[in-house]
């Protein structure tokens, strides 16, 4: 153990002149490379420190939704945290609805904001501002801790604290207030905080006897399937789960909002609904349901349940939930666990306790799910390459293409809404850590995900001393990052801010707009109303985007970006590669695929 002198000396002294300097440099300490910011006057004596200290590198967003988003794609993308800085009240505000996609997206996002205190003046004679009492309890459902800096002497262990409870599992945002007065007061010496270096909390596992029963259970039933939404959140979990399938013989089913399992695998049977009844395969006795909530009313039927998850109430492995978390289904053996480090232990107790006889079910159960992977993955195949053929630009034929054109170096980041699952099954992403979606439901997240992760393996290197500020440059990367987006999603997560952000500091990110129209995925609710009457009058106004059709390629021209507009399948075909050249450039781009409107082609009665 560490006597208190050790731990003491993790306390470093720092020569800082204000109290955002001194919020800088320990930024710095932690080994922040970029500030996912949108400035507002709150925050001028953080930004001035931003000036001589680098890096942190701020990267400017036009709207506070954008920039918390890419905070967020680039903590996912990173497995670090990912750090915004927006502006008291009106910033917050904002980027409340990124808040709750971070946290359905389980991304250890640290969202700090200024904050202004009426009748607390400020050094330099800027006004107050902006100041609410609810500033910081306003964000309250979707972080798992905020705090308010209300003095210099702990700001180092609050920022500490911050970075150390986002990284802890359940991962989730968390939020932190910076007082305006207390960043621009005078500091003679700073200092980090003493805990500085305290490693994440080990991981849980079940005890010896749980462990064992998960196991025997598993060989007791005929036909187990695994069925998940969050696991591949940590991209390292995916091999412990390929191990963990292949030993027992499980089939895996995926909600897919992170690459969970490799669909080259023979035991990927395919995609679960997001919103609707899981449909499991055929015959399964027993379900294990790893880090996978449903929705209030739903269960998985007449089978047997195993629950590994991390949070019993699954607030965030269920699509478009919300606080309430997931319908509280029974279960033989809820296991509250990290999973990664839980399978793998399962798999090894698992392994030495197989006979012949589990041995030769296993061999029947493996043969079983191949069958059915190859039966369902050939269709999808099919469907895709017929529809590629046909010339028709749809959901199965881009798919076909983004796919034909994927690399080992691409990302797909997935903002798809009425495509998504077609998408899913044309286009085969397979390496943990290489796709991400928005299990919020709340649109527009992807927009500013997508630059956040272009970043995530980027860093500000070469920083010279100009004397009077540092300069450096971000570094390459030869990561392709494409953004599916439709023309609704596109709006809601201001494609401006995203376009103008990637045009501005060279981050290469191909946006492909599936642009049909309409809010197609709204089409369905209002067609099957209680009265029927919008569907039986055709009237489209409630989620028509016609008259005009949005002109994506002139918004991404207006922002100097690379813009085409495609209409069939062979333009699309010859057009991506030519455009992928562009984001290995480090340079943004867009094609605005036109779709058929998902109403068909008769105008709305009521415009
Ligand atoms: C912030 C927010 N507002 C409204 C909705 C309701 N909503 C769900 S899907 C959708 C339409 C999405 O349109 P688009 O992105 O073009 O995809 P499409 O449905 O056409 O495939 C809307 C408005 C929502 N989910 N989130």
């Amino acid at each position: 153990m560490r006597d208190s002198s050790e731990k003491e000396s993790s306390k470093r002294e720092l020569d800082v002149k204000t109290g955002g300097h001194w919020f800088v440099k320990l930024l710095q300490i932690k080994g922040v490379d970029f500030v996912f910011g949108t400035t507002g006057a709150g925050m001028p004596d953080i930004q001035d420190a931003m000036v001589v200290e680098k890096p942190p590198k701020w990267i400017q967003g036009l709207h506070e939704f954008t920039t918390v988003s890419a905070a967020a794609g680039y903590a996912l993308a990173s497995g670090r945290e990912g750090i915004a800085l927006i502006d008291r009240i009106v910033g917050t505000q904002n980027a409340i609805g990124a808040m709750f996609c971070a946290y359905m997206n389980s991304s250890p996002t640290v969202i700090f904001a200024s904050a202004n205190v009426p009748g607390v003046p400020i050094q330099t004679g800027a006004p107050e501002l902006h100041y609410s009492l609810h500033q910081t309890t306003m964000v309250l459902p979707w972080v798992m801790w905020l705090a308010q800096v209300e003095s210099l002497e702990t700001m180092p262990d609050d920022v500490e604290k911050a970075f150390y409870m986002a990284l802890s599992e359940h991962r989730a945002p968390v939020y932190l207030t910076l007082r305006q007065d207390l960043m621009a007061q005078s500091v003679q010496k700073g200092w980090t905080a003493s805990t500085a270096g305290v490693p994440i909390a080990s991981p849980r596992v079940p005890d010896d006897d749980t462990c064992a029963k998960i196991v025997k259970n598993i060989l007791t039933y005929d036909r187990p399937s695994l069925v998940t939404t969050q696991l591949g959140r940590h991209p390292e979990a995916v091999g412990s789960l390929i191990e963990f399938a292949h030993t027992f013989g499980i089939c895996v089913m995926e909600r897919r909002f992170f690459m969970n399992y490799p669909v080259s695998d023979k035991l990927h049977l395919g995609f679960l609904s997001r919103y609707l009844q899981p449909q499991i395969p055929d015959q399964t006795d027993l379900v294990i349901a790893l880090e996978h909530g449903l929705l209030p009313h739903q269960t998985f039927g007449e089978v047997d349940v195993i629950d590994i998850t991390s949070d019993p109430f699954h607030r965030q492995d269920v699509y478009a939930g919300g606080d309430y978390g997931a319908s509280l289904f029974p279960a033989l053996i809820r296991a509250v666990c990290d999973s990664s480090a839980t399978l793998q232990k399962i798999t090894k107790m698992g392994a030495t306790m197989l006979g012949s006889i589990e041995r030769s079910t296993i061999t029947e159960r493996l043969a079983k799910c191949e069958n059915e992977h190859d039966r369902k993955f050939s269709e999808w195949r099919k469907k895709a390459q017929q529809s590629y053929e046909s010339g028709k630009l749809d959901n199965w034929s881009v798919g076909f293409v983004l796919n034909k054109h994927a690399t080992d170096n691409s990302v797909w980041v997935n903002g798809a809404a009425s495509s998504w699952e077609t998408l899913l099954r044309s286009f085969e992403m397979t390496r943990p850590g290489s796709y991400f979606g928005n299990p919020s439901g709340h649109l527009g997240p992807t927009l500013g995900m997508a630059y956040g992760v272009a970043l995530a393996n980027r860093n500000y290197v070469d920083v010279r001393d100009m004397g009077t500020y540092k300069i450096g440059r971000i570094s390459d990367s030869d990561r392709i990052v494409v953004c599916t987006t439709g023309d609704g999603d596109a709006m809601f997560g201001n494609i401006d801010s995203a376009l103008w952000t990637c045009a501005h500091y060279g981050i290469g990110v191909l946006y492909v707009i599936l642009n049909n129209a309409c809010w197609a995925a709204e089409w369905q609710p209002i067609e099957s109303s209680s009265q029927h009457w919008a569907r039986d009058a055709g009237n489209f106004e409630f989620l028509d985007l016609e008259n005009p059709r949005i002109d994506y390629q002139s918004v991404a021209r207006g922002f100097g970006v690379y813009a085409k507009r495609v209409e069939t399948v062979e333009e699309f075909d010859t057009e991506l590669p030519k455009v992928v050249a562009f984001v290995r450039k480090g340079k943004p781009a867009l094609l605005d695929l036109q779709l058929e409107k998902f109403t068909g082609p008769a105008p709305s009665t009521v415009p």
